[in-house]
Parts: structure tokens; sequence; C-alpha cells
């Protein structure tokens, strides 16, 4: 039986370092306690695993998984925070700062990975028979830096020191069949523990290895790189997360690990489903779904096939019947450049048997499609295959009985637009399943001092586990409550300051309004427009030092793709803005702009609970959803947004009084588009073109890379693409006026506050809580599965 912590951990302490626990460094305190942490958890965790193959569970397919740090949560979803506290001052040890020692586990991009980390939480707190398959990349999300302004990036070899929340299961290890080379897949399981439950989840990460150990003959033969090189070959396809993809073999080795997890992780399935319900896999489908996390592993539907026809000697139409009640796909994005599509050629290479699956499905397809009447036009878009590329998520599509997007405006614009052929033959297949985030690690771990106040206010923790109660106390409470609200604000922000004074050198006032936008950088989510805005403003303070301007802190995070050159542009912007604002001695005494490095899920856990007001800005119709919305909305920070994504839902739960909703609408978009002229703009919004000269007159200096002169054109000039496809220009007066009106009512505190407790009280439906309950009973049809 697992004993405590105050005894098992420096036990542990002494198992991973080999000296007495007083001995030991933060790092293997780190390590001791989350070995101890992995020991408490053992019998439960196994004991989970058992009952979850026995019965119909759900397997989430994603490639991405963006988990942050393990300790803390494991810690405070299983009520041992001050276990562990105890135990780390045996030997002298702070718990905050052998917290401080972990690596975040950053297997993923944004927000599609964050989500799937948040979709494992609520599924073992709901005790749902949920497991997670992925990659166990060696290096995740590049660790950004700024040189200059410019961000560079460098690897993230996240376990290199070890890593005790996952453990390789060598027996469970499978072979991956490629033309060119065999694999072993080996699976790493990480446990997902659950708030104030038993049950403990599985995240299995499959790693790649070569199936020959070494090449002795080669290695005695003198011919050393030739013994290495074959073993680095199959390295690489768990090395790193998502590859650069711009050139052909970029490509090869990212089709190589989507085919990789997949194949592994469903030989698995396949081999339990014999195991326990014997060797007809007819019944497959009544005990397995497996929801696919965008396209990236829609190979697992030929691979299935595959598995099913060549290796159970299944017929095609009994094999496609299980496959087509097995899948359900969730669409994540409208951007074209996001629906995957593969060359033949690559899937010849790699797996020709694979290729002649999906030709196989992509001539009964036409053959299907034209027996219902639809005309070779309209056959030919939606086919599996054109000329000599692979379409990814067409193939999903036509295999799943399941088609979601992640927001209800998403969702309308998938069936209307982007996925509309689909919708107009499968309506029956498609839903929507807003996103959430879990309110365990937004709120009750990263902002403490709100959760105690909540757990004040509803006389228990039971909001944790179930969001939705704190509506009923939007409006019942006394005016107590606001003042507590404040006071946590405002300690939460001075912590916050001294983070940021610490991580950037950057001093801030605490009593400024914190206005943040922490994302992905991307065109359409427009941090360019932030920028704009930060620029005006400085320059409408320099004009008339007389006006009155509410002192505010602009905060920004951000990573841009490694290839994404105007995308980098913009981080340069922003840093070349922040030297500007925060170096001139006027301005600065009621500015500052803040760009936080290397932007995390742990740095994330700082910044929210300080936030006053969340920028939400992209244009409307394409963000899918966002997610960092609904974090902000739970730690009382005001929403600055369009009608987009889940700030369209967000705005009905809080009402027009409770958040700021400005800029052009997604379906206002295509008609204002037809006479935009966004140089009209420039000339005629006053301040544009003070903003826009200042790119390239020399107000900012781009270190001579052309950058800035470039953005301003990507907004002025049309050149392949229209000028300003994102309608930066169009949308900048409405934005201005609106966060401006947003910044002046900030004065009147009592009423901020009563809105930041109705954001907070009605973040209830933005739990993943409530998003993982309508995939169980509406599209896995799983149930929950207490282990006893
Ligand atoms: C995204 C969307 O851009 C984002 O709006 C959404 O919240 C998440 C999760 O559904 O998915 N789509 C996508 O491809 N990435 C996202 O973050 N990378």
């Amino acid at each position: 039986m697992p004993q405590n912590l105050v005894t098992s951990a420096p036990a542990q302490v002494r198992a991973v370092s080999g000296r007495p626990a007083a001995a030991a460094t933060p790092m293997e305190a780190w390590q001791g306690l989350s070995a101890a942490v992995v020991d408490a958890i053992a019998d439960n965790w196994y004991a989970t695993w058992q009952k979850y193959n026995a019965g119909r569970q759900e397997h989430y397919f994603s490639a991405e998984f963006l988990m942050g740090r393990a300790l803390l949560n494991n810690l405070s979803n299983l009520g041992l925070v001050e276990e562990a506290g105890q135990a780390v001052s045996t030997f002298g040890q702070s718990l905050t700062e052998v917290l401080e020692q972990e690596p975040d586990a950053a297997l993923g991009n944004g927000g599609l990975g964050r989500l799937a980390a948040c979709f494992l939480d609520s599924c073992a707190t709901l005790d749902l028979p949920v497991t997670g398959y992925g990659i166990l990349y060696r290096y995740g999300l590049f660790k950004q830096l700024f040189e200059d302004g410019f961000q560079t990036e460098h690897p993230d070899p996240w376990m290199e020191e070890g890593y005790p929340f996952v453990v390789r299961r060598e027996e469970a290890q499978r072979l991956v069949h490629y033309q060119d080379m065999d694999v072993r897949a080996i699976p790493y399981d990480m446990p997902i523990t659950g708030y104030g439950t038993k049950n403990v989840g599985t995240l299995r990460l499959w790693k790649a290895e070569p199936v020959r150990e070494f090449d002795y003959d080669a290695f005695n033969s003198q011919r050393f790189t030739e013994a290495i090189v074959e073993r680095e070959h199959v390295s690489d396809i768990s090395r790193v997360l998502y590859p650069n993809d711009t050139t052909y073999e970029g490509k090869v080795l990212r089709v190589r690990q989507q085919y990789f997890f997949c194949s592994a992780s469903l030989q698995q399935i396949v081999e339990n489903y014999v195991e326990h319900h014997g060797s007809d896999l007819t019944g497959f489908a009544d005990y397995n779904a497996i929801q696919l996390n965008d396209t990236h592993p829609v190979l697992a539907i030929p691979e299935l096939m595959r598995i099913l026809l060549d290796e159970h000697r299944m017929g095609w139409e009994e094999a496609w019947e299980v496959v087509s009640k097995t899948f359900a796909y969730t669409n994540h994005t409208v951007l074209a450049e996001a629906l995957e599509t593969w060359e033949v050629s690559i899937f010849e290479r790699l797996f020709p048997r694979i290729m002649e699956i999906v030709r196989e499905i992509d001539r009964r397809f036409r053959a299907d499609m034209a027996q219902r009447g639809l005309d070779q036009g309209t056959i030919d878009y939606m086919a599996p295959l054109s000329g000599d590329t692979v379409r990814m998520a067409w193939i999903a599509c036509y295999a799943s009985y399941s088609i979601n997007g992640v927001a209800a405006l998403h969702t309308e614009i998938i069936k209307r637009e982007t996925l509309g052929e689909w919708h107009a033959i499968w309506p029956e297949r498609f839903n929507n399943k807003t996103n959430g985030v879990t309110p365990r690690r937004w709120l009750r771990q990263c902002n403490p001092r709100l959760s105690d106040l909540l757990d004040e206010v509803t006389g228990s923790d039971a909001w944790a586990k179930d969001l939705s109660i704190l509506d009923r106390y939007t409006d019942a409470v006394d005016e107590s409550v606001y003042d507590r609200l404040a006071q946590i604000k405002r300690d939460n922000k001075a912590d916050f300051a001294a983070w940021i004074a610490q991580r950037e050198g950057v001093e801030i006032n605490p009593d400024a309004i914190f206005d943040v936008q922490i994302k992905r950088l991307h065109e359409y989510k427009r941090q360019l427009l932030n920028a704009i805005y930060i620029l005006d403003l400085y320059f409408r303070m320099k004009e008339d030092p007389s006006l009155e301007v509410a002192p505010r802190v602009f905060i920004f995070g951000a990573k841009a793709a490694p290839g994404y050159i105007r995308a980098k542009g913009v981080i340069k912007l922003i840093n070349a803005v922040a030297e500007l604002v925060n170096n001139d001695p006027v301005v600065s005494k009621t500015l500052k702009v803040v760009f936080v490095h290397n932007y995390n899920v742990s740095p994330a856990e700082h910044i929210i609970p300080a936030a006053d007001v969340s920028e939400q800005i992209s244009m409307a119709g394409k963000e899918a959803s966002g997610t960092s919305n609904m974090k902000f909305m739970m730690n009382g920070a005001l929403t600055l947004g369009t009608l987009d994504g889940a700030n369209v839902e967000i705005l009905e739960s809080v009402g027009q009084d409770n958040a700021y909703i400005f800029g052009a609408t997604e379906d206002e978009l295509p008609s204002l588009r037809e006479t935009y002229n966004p140089v009209w703009h420039y000339e005629n919004v006053p301040g544009l073109k003070r903003v826009l000269d200042a790119f390239t007159d020399g107000t900012l200096d781009d270190n001579g890379s052309g950058w800035f002169a470039d953005l301003r054109r990507s907004l002025l000039e049309a050149s392949n693409e229209p000028a300003d496809v994102y309608y930066v220009l169009g949308d900048f007066a409405a934005y201005r006026e609106t966060k401006d009106a947003m910044a002046a009512d900030y004065a009147d505190a009592r009423a901020w506050q009563r809105r930041a407790w109705v954001n907070i009280t009605r973040s209830g439906r933005f739990s993943s809580d409530r998003t993982i309950s309508d995939y169980a009973r509406e599209v896995w049809k799983i149930e929950a599965t207490p282990i006893d």
C-alpha cells in the first residue's frame, strides 16, 4: 500500500539522488517527490486501466498534448499539497522551489494541444473510460528567446534530466511497418489524475526506437557512421513536435509521425478487443470509439481498414461498416492551410498498402456519390483523392459518424462553408461541441486566492467539480465579496509584477489596468491591431500631454512559427513599440508594454489570474473557438473582443454590460470587403497615418530587416493577396473607441468588480467537464466507470 508522502518522498529522493535527502538538489527533490506521487497512485492507476479495457471506451487520438507541469496538478487533484509541503520541509526544502524545477511538457503548439490536455483532466475527474494517444516527442515546442527584439528558437529537450510522470511499458511495444523500415513503438504512459476521485486515466505516448538495437558488425568493421545512421533515422520519428513541413522531406517525416502513433495505438486497441471480446471484430465499434483531434490522426482510418482486411481477413464492406461506426472527427479551424493534404508519392513511398486502401476508399466514394446523383464537379471536389494529392479532411468526413466544430459559430461556418458539401449529404453527422477548459488547473491551482473565496461563498469546493454551481451566486452575494475580489486581483497583480520584474526586467504598476493578449502569433488573431492601438495612444499622449489616460500595462505572449516571417515581424514590432513606450520618460509613467518571452502553459498560470482585460480580437469568423478567453473569464477578466469563436457564447453568458464587443461581424464582412479600401482608412481615420508611417520613418527600428515596411505594405497594398486581408484598419476605429471606453470604465472600481464577478460565476458552461460530458453522452456513448 502507498505510504504517506512524508515517509515516501524522502525515500524516493534518496533513491534518485543516491544521497541523503537533506543533501539533494531541488531538482532531485522534484524527481523524488514526483516518483512518490506515482507510487501513491500506482494501485488505482492499474485498476483503472484494467477496468476501462474490459468495457466500452473512447480513445482520443491527438498529435498534440500541451500538458504543462504535472506535479502540482497531481498533488492538488489528490489533495496532497499540504502533505507534500511537509514532506519536503523534512529535508529542508520549500515546495514552491521544488515545483519550479519542473519543465513544461510542451508537446503541443497552442489551443488545440492544450484542449486535449484539458479534456484528459475532465475525463479523469468524471471517471470516464478515455485514454489519450500521442507521440513522446523528445523535443517539445521550441523555446523562444528575444535577441534585439527578434524571436530566436531553441530546442526544448524537456525530459533529458528524467521525467517521473511517464512510465516506459517495454512489454506493450508494437512494431510499426513502413515500406523502407520497421520501427519499434514503445509506449510511455503518463498517469492522469482526476480531482477528488480514485480513477487515474492514461495518456499513452509512443516513442520510436530501432528494431535492431545496434549494428555491431558495422560498428566492429569500423563503419561507425553507418551503425548509427539507421538508428538516428528511426529516432527522427519521435524527435520533435511538428518538424518544418515546407520541404518535401519534412513532409515525409510528418506523415511518418502521424502513421506511427496511429498504427501503434490501433494495434493495441484491436489486440485488447480480441483479448476481451474474441476474434470476431464485427463488434469492435460496440466497445471502441476513436476521436480524431483534427486531421493529424486521420491515417488511423485506412490503417484500421488494413488491420481488419489483412490481419483479420474481413471483407471490405464488413470492415468499412466497423470503421464508419468507430471514428469521430473534430474540425478545429476554417483556415484552408490547416486542412491537410499529402502527396500520393509520399504515401506510396512509405506505405503502398495504405495507399491502395485509400484508392479503394476513393473509388467506392465516387461510385456511392454517383449513385446518390451528385454531379461530377461535386464528386471531384469531395473525393479523397485529387490528382496526386490525398485529402485527409475529406477522408475523415466520409468515414466518421460524427463531425464537430468547437464553438457554435464555428460549427455553423463549417456546415455552411468549410465542410458544406458534406453537411448537405449527412447533416445528421454534424454537431457542435463548444470547447472548455479545466477549472482545476485554470482556477483552483493557478488562482488559490480566488479559489478560497469561492469555497467560502459557496460553502465547499464542490464548484471545482461542477462549475455551474457558481451561477447561483451571481447576484446573491453581499458587498464584502466585491471588496475581497478587488483585494485578490490586486494581490495577484502584485505577484505578477514581481514575477515580470524578475523574468523580463520590466517594472510595472499593479494599480494599472492589465490588458493581456496571449496566444500564438497569427495575422488573423490581429496582435497587430493591438500594437497599432498602443502606438496611436502613445502619439495621442505625446501630442496632448494633458490627455487623461488610465494607467495601463499591455501584456503580450506569443510564439511565431519559425518560418512565418510576417508573424515574426509583428513580434519585432511589438518589441520595438515596447522599447519606445517604456523608455519615454513621460509616457512610461502611464503606459508599459511587456512581451513575455517563451509563452507557454506555466507562464499562462502566472498571467491569467492577474489580468483585468482579455484581448480576443481576431477577425470575425477566423478563430474557431479560442480557449484563453474562457480561462480569463473564470479568473475575472473582462473580454474585449470581436464576435468570433466562443466569444459569442461568452457574451451570451455574461450579457452586453459585462464584456466589450466591437468590430465587423462574420456575416457583415463579405459585403464590407467588396468595397473595402484600407488606404481610405489610412488617410481618413485620425491617427492611422501617423502610426503606419512610424513603421518606416525611423520612429521604430527593425534593424534593417525590412520587416516593418513589409507589415505596412501588407496593410495598404495588394500583392498576390488583397491588402489587409484581416481587416485590421477596417476595425481600428471601433476597436479604439471600445478600448478607450473600457479604460475609462475601469475608474469605477466597484462597477468593474461586479462585472468581473459576473464573468467568474457565469463561466460554468466553459468548463471542459461540460464539454466532455456532452461528448461522452452524445458522441462516444460512454459512461462513468468508477473503479470501486
Ligand atoms: C485551434 C483554433 O485555432 C482555436 O480557436 C481553438 O480554440 C483550438 C481548439 O479547438 O483549435 N485550431 C488549430 O488548428 N489550432 C488551434 O489552436 N492550432
